[in-house]
């Protein structure tokens, strides 16, 4: 993983050294309730995988990470932060509120590198119509993060600062499970190396036999928990083993460059 820039190592040691309910004092609040919706009960750290997504690139634009050439990521980047109930569900589109770009300015080059979209496709957002990546996982999840956040910078910040703390691209890459497009590796051994690095179990999903998804959960204070959680689960919603076979790829990304298919129509994958 490159270094981290200095502008941004500040606010992420300042945050992890800060409980994550402190929001910075510029920010304006998002909710002083909770509209009514039952607490979340823990989170999940929804990672995804380019070489798996970036293989269906049918079209480029200049905010498709997969388009960025020799420069696509190579690592597991962020899908978002989600709120979520031990049954298996979770809540959505929580408040009002719509995403606000100024809020997070400071933080753009970090969320392109490690949070890019990989898609150009436009999701949909809470209130109609369709707008940015950060803006669909902001106004679906971020907003149903109450009260552990009140404000869009806290939350974009604190999942940087978590998705660099539990580095699932190191680990992986240091139990020898490296991106191939020929090698094959036991579902388990990747379980066991995250199990084995955070002490919580993960839960991964697959396309046919690729890792497209990878979920780490934790409690509300950021320490790391199993993403199955004993009877209060519906295990086909949560168990790794249905999705995925017992032996994976973590496929090479794909140099997908912006020039050659930008001027292809519009017709990836939506969110
Ligand atoms: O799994 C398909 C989509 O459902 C949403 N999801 C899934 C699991 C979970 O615990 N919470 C959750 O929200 C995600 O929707 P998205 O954020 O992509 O709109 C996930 O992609």
């Amino acid at each position: 993983m490159p270094p981290l820039t200095s502008w941004l190592v500040l606010p992420i040691l300042v945050l992890l050294a800060a409980p994550a309910t402190t929001p910075p004092a510029r920010a304006s609040p998002v909710a002083s309730s909770f509209d009514g919706q039952r607490e979340f009960d823990y989170f999940k750290l929804a990672l995804q995988w380019p070489g798996t997504y970036c293989k269906r690139t049918r079209s480029c634009c200049p905010t498709n990470g997969c388009c960025r050439g020799s420069n696509s990521p190579a690592v597991f980047t962020i899908h978002g932060l989600w709120p979520d109930y031990n049954d298996g569900s979770w809540p959505s589109c929580c408040s009002g509120s719509s995403f606000d770009p100024k809020e997070i300015s400071t933080l753009t080059n970090a969320l392109e590198q490690y949070w890019p979209s990989l898609s150009c496709s436009k999701p949909s957002l809470c209130h109609g119509g369709k707008g940015t990546f950060w803006a669909h996982e902001w106004e679906k999840h971020g907003t149903c993060s109450y009260p552990v956040f009140r404000n869009e910078y806290d939350y974009f910040l604190t999942v940087l600062n978590v998705y660099f703390k539990y580095n699932i691209t190191s680990v992986l890459n240091d139990a020898g499970y490296v991106p191939s497009n020929t090698e094959k590796y036991p579902l388990g051994g990747i379980i066991s190396a995250i199990e084995n690095a955070f002490h919580a179990s993960p839960q991964i999903v697959c396309s046919k036999d690729s890792i497209e998804e990878l979920y780490l959960c934790f409690y509300k204070n950021f320490q790391p928990r199993d993403c199955a959680l004993g009877s209060d689960i519906k295990i086909d919603m949560v168990t790794s083993k249905k999705s995925c076979p017992k032996y994976v790829s973590l496929p090479e990304s794909v140099s997908v460059g912006y020039n050659g298919l930008q001027s292809r129509v519009s017709d990836d994958v939506a969110l």
